[in-house]
């Protein structure tokens, strides 16, 4: 049996396989290692960790229940992630673009998470399919996209491999808008079509360089189909028979939001799952100036209540669909926006929770209550700094004080929260990093709900606002190798490290697979609180070093912590 199209949708290996050596040798001058890169980009906090095992709570379980000892398998430690239920997500680039080429009549296979399934891909490829389409949205690293091209084409010489999706939108502009940055040696690593690039790789057969690039997709599968050369279809990008590469010209795809709607009530399950992701719109009218979404996508579209209710109706249909999680940075956006959708989905009495990014100035003690209703259980809120000179410099229009409000209310209304901020921004101090975690420290813990926290290290990001004001700033280097009037890499990372350390209340570590387990969780608030401290401040001690957390030795805090979670059964000492 044959197929047309295999999908790759993510892999959660990819930002940790670039050669941190190289890049060493870039920042070393900031006082970076290679081990500094490596949690860095890929903003890792510290974690505690038993044999190499992040302790999410069923590991906790086994572990105090073993006397303190972790003797698991492989396979036990991959259901226990699972038994969490967020290993479950499907990402909307794969059902999107499933749907897109199965409704033009081509079949079509999805890996979900290559990084959990390589051998899933090797029994994929046994049933050969015609294309193998690498999405770039979750694997934002050119040298990855060509490691999994080459494994692929090991095994298949004769399968077509395309890559799309923003890394190759992105690198496209770059290489069109500021090709004097073909040499830098992170962006070089990063993206296609800079100068290492220029060398060919047989790996890669295609590149679409559309924003969008589905209908691309589509026509090349027909020209597979009927034996038929694609490599001059516009938007398509590849290396000539001299190895020159060639990037034909653009036909910009329009597909507007409400155009296309997945046909979630006939998508066959195998392409869903517990929890799936969706979105209400396209692009963002704001214009933070760290962010490279709205270079990708400038314009914004939105949904409109109508078509929102009639598309979460339809998820509704599928009973084994228990979650979903909104993927745009906005549909909770203005607060006008936000009460007619909040409203809408309060009313709706959708059989299935839900999560999604929310506008902190969007929140009011009216509207919270129709998030509550419409089971929204969690909310991702880019705060970015608890400064408000910096989140001025960010042009981001929110002021400490309605941080913490908002905060609250969410909490109360049993909403937890998953908040992200960025270090080492233009006019980034130690004290104005103090600032935010000062407002960390003072997030309210009354409950029912939790808070979790990621601190980034600053990227400057060609094109980006931020990018196109470097004089303003004495903005130097791109990437992760930056200096500007008040800070540098280096130093922004260091502060990530005291952000971790400082922050000892209020919002805590966030593990990926046991935060929405947590929240769902039917032990009472403050053991679940009581237990992501303990835990919180396992991972500081570990992680550098420190004697005590909170006033606690680690003995002390690894015995409160089995106090805490199995009351009768602790051990006096470790
Ligand atoms: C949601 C989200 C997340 C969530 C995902 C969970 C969830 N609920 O789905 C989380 C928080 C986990 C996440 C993590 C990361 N994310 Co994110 N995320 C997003 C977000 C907001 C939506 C992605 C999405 O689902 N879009 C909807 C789908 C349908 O659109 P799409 O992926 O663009 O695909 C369309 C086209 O691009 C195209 N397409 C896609 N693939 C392909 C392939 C081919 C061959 C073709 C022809 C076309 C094509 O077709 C689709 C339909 O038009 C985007 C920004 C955005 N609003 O798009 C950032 C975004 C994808 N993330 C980004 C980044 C950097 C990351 C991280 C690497 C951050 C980090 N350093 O850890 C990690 C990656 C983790 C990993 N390796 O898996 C960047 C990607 C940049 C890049 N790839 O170059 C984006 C674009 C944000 C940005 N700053 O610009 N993310
Ligand atoms: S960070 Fe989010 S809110 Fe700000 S411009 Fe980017 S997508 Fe919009």
């Amino acid at each position: 049996m044959s197929y047309d199209l295999l999908i790759i949708a993510s892999d959660a290996r990819s930002v940790t396989s670039f050669n941190h050596k190289d890049f060493e040798k870039l920042t070393g001058k900031y006082g970076m290692s290679a081990a500094d890169w490596n949690d860095m980009v890929d903003a890792k906090a510290p974690r505690w960790t038993v044999d190499g095992t992040e302790m999410i709570f069923p590991a906790m379980d086994h572990y105090f229940a073993n006397g303190r000892k972790l003797n698991i398998s492989e396979a036990e430690r991959k259901a226990y992630y699972q038994h969490r239920g967020s290993d479950d997500l499907r990402y909307l680039n794969g059902i999107f673009l499933a749907d897109f080429c199965i409704r033009h009549g081509f079949s079509v296979e999805v890996i979900n998470r290559l990084d959990t399934d390589y051998n899933q891909l090797e029994e994929m490829l046994a049933l050969g399919p015609r294309a193998v389409a690498i999405s770039s949205t979750f694997i934002p690293n050119r040298r990855r996209i060509i490691e999994i091209a080459r494994w692929i084409k090991d095994r298949d010489r004769d399968v077509h491999v395309i890559v799309g999706g923003p890394l190759v939108r992105y690198s496209f502009m770059i290489h069109d808008q500021q090709p004097e940055l073909a040499e830098h040696p992170m962006i070089n690593a990063l993206y296609f079509f800079q100068g290492n690039d220029q060398e060919p790789d047989p790996a890669i057969d295609a590149l679409v360089v559309d924003a969008r690039g589905e209908q691309t997709l589509v026509k090349i599968l027909e020209k597979i189909r009927s034996g038929e050369d694609y490599r001059l279809l516009p938007n398509v990008a590849c290396y000539d028979r001299n190895h020159r590469l060639t990037i034909n010209p653009l036909d910009p795809e329009h597909l507007g939001v409400e155009e296309w709607q997945i046909d979630w009530e006939n998508l066959d399950e195998k392409y869903l799952g517990s929890t799936v992701a969706m979105r209400g719109s396209i692009g963002c009218p704001m214009r933070c100036k760290f962010c490279s979404f709205v270079v990708l996508f400038p314009g914004w579209e939105l949904k409109s209540v109508e078509c929102l209710e009639r598309e979460l109706k339809s998820i509704g249909t599928r009973s084994f669909i228990k979650n979903i999680c909104f993927t745009d940075d906005n549909v909770f956006l203005s607060r006008k926006d936000v009460n007619q959708y909040a409203k809408m989905m309060a009313g709706a009495r959708l059989p299935f929770s839900w999560s999604g990014y929310v506008r902190i100035s969007s929140i009011t003690p009216e509207n919270i209550r129709w998030f509550a209703e419409s089971k929204c259980i969690g909310m991702s809120i880019g705060i970015e700094s608890g400064d408000l000179q910096v989140l001025k410099n960010m042009r981001k229009v929110q002021n400490p004080d309605s941080i913490l409000r908002s905060i609250e209310l969410v909490n109360t209304h049993g909403i937890s929260t998953a908040s992200s901020f960025i270090v080492g921004f233009p006019g980034e101090t130690e004290d104005t990093v103090g600032n935010t975690i000062n407002l960390l420290n003072s997030f309210a813990e009354s409950g029912p709900a939790l808070n979790f926290y990621t601190a980034w290290v600053f990227a400057a990001i060609p094109l980006t606002p931020i990018d196109l004001e470097r004089d303003r700033w004495k903005l130097k280097g791109y990437m992760c190798d930056w200096e500007h009037e008040t800070m540098n890499v280096g130093e922004a990372h260091r502060q990530v490290q005291r952000f971790h350390k400082e922050v000892t209340r209020g919002a805590y570590i966030h593990y990926p697979y046991d935060d929405m387990a947590l929240v769902a969780s039917p032990d009472s608030h403050e053991k679940c609180l009581e237990a992501l401290k303990l835990r919180h401040g396992l991972a500081v001690m570990d992680e550098y070093g420190q004697e005590r957390f909170r006033g606690l030795t680690r003995s002390e805090t690894l015995n409160q912590l089995e106090q805490n979670l199995y009351g009768a059964r602790t051990k006096s000492a470790e």
